[in-house]
Formats: structure tokens, sequence, C-alpha cells
């Protein structure tokens, strides 16, 4: 018999229902189709009720069998937490360069020198697939504890092809290993390396001709993604790489208009990007072309924090019509955080986005960013059961209680997974219970 599981009387339940045809835009980001006092039945790995806790006591009462309970008294539940832009897999670590930055270095300035990306380059090719794997599932586990259930990881510490080919390896073997779903991207093209430093075009043709085809062959990446930058790749670079993806299948994704204005954003909608991520610097002009093709802003404010700027204009892009995601950028350099909460709180105290629009950019937003909606984002009849119960009464009480993890329970595909800090030990004895199913 297929194992039920009755998730009961939630104080309230952030369901995020009715947008997985498309990304929410303005006003729809307000509205999260809030039940207050649900209750959500699951089977196998499905949603099959979501409702009142009336009726969905009166839906369990129906069935032949009785359903595992678990207890939501008192909690907020919302959807798995959904990070569409991490550079999950890589090598070492960069607390060096946080201290270079407090003395005046700036993130381009230690790139240009050989730092940055490059020295996670440096990092990565010298790590082994397994060394590679180790230091990826832990930064993995941590995502789970904070309520993470899917995750878009990039390449692009590797730089050869052959170094490219082993982190896209390394996602697909986690993928498949651990508990939280990953999307991958190919970013061949996140920095030019040392040893094309003066001929970037042969870089440029090698990622084109030699690295694309490469990973669609072996059918590794379903992205691919460009450090468009002044100083990294140009406009015009960035556009005939994005377009070589695009002949062997890869949708666009842009790092666009981080450091400077660019034209990234003009250009994400000129590729039809499903997403342009970061646009600190954007243009009216890149926002309004962004509104118009329907292009998601993926904004990542934990990366302005780190970095010590002025983060994106959440406010500007929402009102243009823009749909906006929230994600880490979880990487060893400008965002070393897998907390996704204490991103939604920066969102939401940075940025001014309320928390409503918070919880609808982490949630179904960022699953149109990596084109899985149809699946997951929301809690809805016939989506995966991918849940976050929190130790929280209700939705706004996780941006005031802020920088602390609330998350109580994980449950991804119909099972428990995690606890955050909150789990008491008969919730780890039922985790342990459900998680064996
Ligand atoms: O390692 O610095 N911005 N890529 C573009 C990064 C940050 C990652 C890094
Ligand atoms: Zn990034």
């Amino acid at each position: 018999m297929n194992p039920i599981v009755y998730i009961k009387n939630a104080n309230q339940i952030v369901s995020v229902s009715g947008a997985s045809a498309s990304p929410k835009t303005g006003k729809e980001m307000e509205d999260l189709g809030l039940i207050e006092h649900g209750g959500i039945v699951i089977e196998r790995d499905r949603i099959v009720f979501v409702g009142s806790d009336e009726e969905a006591q009166a839906y369990v009462d129906t069935l032949a069998q009785e359903p595992f309970i678990i207890d939501a008294s008192g909690k907020l539940v919302t959807p798995g937490l959904i990070d569409a832009h991490t550079h999950l897999v890589f090598a070492g670590s960069r607390e060096k360069e946080l201290e270079m930055r407090l003395q005046g270095a700036s993130y381009i300035e230690i790139l240009e020198a050989g730092g940055g990306i490059l020295y996670s380059t440096t990092q990565t090719r010298q790590a082994s697939e397994e060394q590679l794997f180790e230091e990826s599932k832990k930064r993995l586990d941590r995502f789970l504890q904070y309520g993470v259930t899917t995750l878009e990881a990039k390449s692009g510490y590797g730089l050869t092809t052959a170094d490219e080919l082993k982190q896209l390896r390394v996602a697909r073997k986690l993928n498949e290993s651990h508990e939280i779903d990953i999307v991958s991207t190919f970013m061949g093209a996140h920095a030019i390396p040392l040893e094309y430093k003066s001929d970037p075009e042969e870089y440029v043709r090698i990622v084109i001709e030699e690295m694309l085809p490469a990973v669609a062959e072996e059918n590794l990446a379903v992205f691919c993604d460009v450090f468009c930058e002044q100083g990294v790749f140009t406009i015009e670079q960035s556009e005939r790489i994005l377009e070589a993806g695009k002949k062997l299948g890869l949708i666009p994704k842009i790092h666009a208009d981080e450091i400077v204005t660019l034209g990234g954003a003009e250009l994400a909608a000129k590729v039809g990007a499903i997403s342009a991520d970061h646009l600190l610097k954007a243009s009216d002009e890149g926002i309004a072309r962004m509104a118009e093709a329907g292009v998601i802003a993926v904004l990542l404010p934990g990366t302005a924090f780190f970095l010590m700027e002025e983060p994106a204009e959440a406010r500007k892009m929402i009102e243009a019509g823009v749909p906006v995601a929230l994600s880490t950028d979880r990487n060893p350099g400008s965002c070393p955080t897998e907390s996704l909460p204490l991103i939604m709180n920066f969102a939401c105290l940075n940025m001014k986005m309320t928390p409503a629009e918070v919880l609808a950019a982490s949630t179904i937003n960022a699953a149109h960013a990596i084109g899985r909606a149809a699946e997951i984002g929301s809690i809805e009849v016939g989506k995966k059961a991918d849940l976050v119960l929190f130790d929280a009464p209700n939705y706004l009480f996780i941006q005031y209680n802020f920088g602390v993890n609330l998350v109580d329970t994980v449950i991804k595909n119909g099972r428990v997974v995690a606890g955050g800090t909150h789990l008491r030990p008969t919730g780890l004895a039922f985790a342990k219970e459900i998680g064996n199913l």
C-alpha cells in the first residue's frame, strides 16, 4: 500500500497556488493562497489534498488505511524553498578575500589579480571528483536544514572542458544521491582563465566549439549561463555563447549588470533568457525589456550584502511587471551562505519586498526560473510533496524573527528528510520512521 502522510492542523499554510503556468508578477506576488488552520494529505511523493483541516480530516477518514500524522499545530507550512542560483560545486574557500575587501580591494580587482573565481578554479582543478562531491555534499546538507528542497547548480570553476565536465558530473551524482534535487547549468563562461588572459577570444571559441557540444553530448546541463560583466565577458561574447548554447538545447541565463550597467538585462530579453540574475545596476530600459519578454529577475541580496553594495531595485522591477525570484548565489567569493531564509530576510529588510512577495519569489517564481514550476513551488494537488514546517505561527514571523533557523521539519518527495534546530527528539524518531518508508 502507498504510505499516506497527513500534515494536521497547521496554523497557516502558504499554498502559493494558481501560478504554475506563468510566474507571479506585480500584485499577484502578494497573493499567497493562505489557508488558516489547514491540513495536507500526501500519498507517496505527491500532494493529494490541501484545504482546511476539517476537510483534510474528512479526506483521510475515507481512506482504507491509517495515515502517519505530522502534527503541525502552531506551525507555518510553506512549499519547499527553491534556490534558483548557486555555484554549489567547488573546492576550497576564500575567507582571505573578505579581509582584502575590508581593506579596500574590490571584487573585480581581486579577480583581475588572479584571485577570486580564478583562485577557486585552481582549487577545483586540483580536486578529485570524490573531494568535490564530499565538499559540495556538506553544503547540500546545510541547504536542506534551511528548508531548500531543490536547487540550481552551475559549473564555472573548471574552465577547461575536462574540468567543467568534472564539476557537472559531480552535480549529477549529487542529484542522484542527495535528497535535494539539483538542476544543472553550464557556466564555462564564468571567467577568462589565466592561460587565455592575452587571448580571450580563443577561450570563447573553446567554450562554444568544445565545451558546449561536450556538455550537450553528455546531457549534463539544462541551462547555459555567462558572467556578462566589464572585464569578464562582453555583451557580444555573451550573446554568441548563449546563442550557441540555444542551438544545442541549453536555455540561456545571464549574470547581468551586477557591477556596472552593461546591458545584460537587455541582452537577456533579446536572447530569450529564462532569467537574468543579480541586476544591481540594471537600467530602466533593461527592466522594461525584461518585463516585456517575461524574463525572470533572480535577485541575490545576500551578494549585495556581502560585497557591501546597494541591492537591486526590487520594488522598481515588481512595479514594472518583472517576475522576481530570490536565491542565495551560494559561492565561495561573494555569498558564502546556505541560508536561503536569511537571503529572504535581506530581500525584505534591504530591498523592501513585502513578506508575501518574498515567499512567492523563493517558491513558485524560483521554480519558474529553473523550469520546474509544473512539479514544485506550490502546495497543490498533483505536485511533489516538498514542504517546510516552520516553528512560526504565520508567514510574517519568519521575516520578523530574522537570522535564526526556524525550520522545524523538511519533507521531500513525501518523506521527512531533515529537522532544523528546533526539531525535538520525538520529531527525530518520527523522522526516522517516515524516512524509512
Ligand atoms: O566565485 O566569485 N559573481 N561569480 C560571479 C561569482 C560571483 C562566484 C565567485
Ligand atoms: Zn552567481
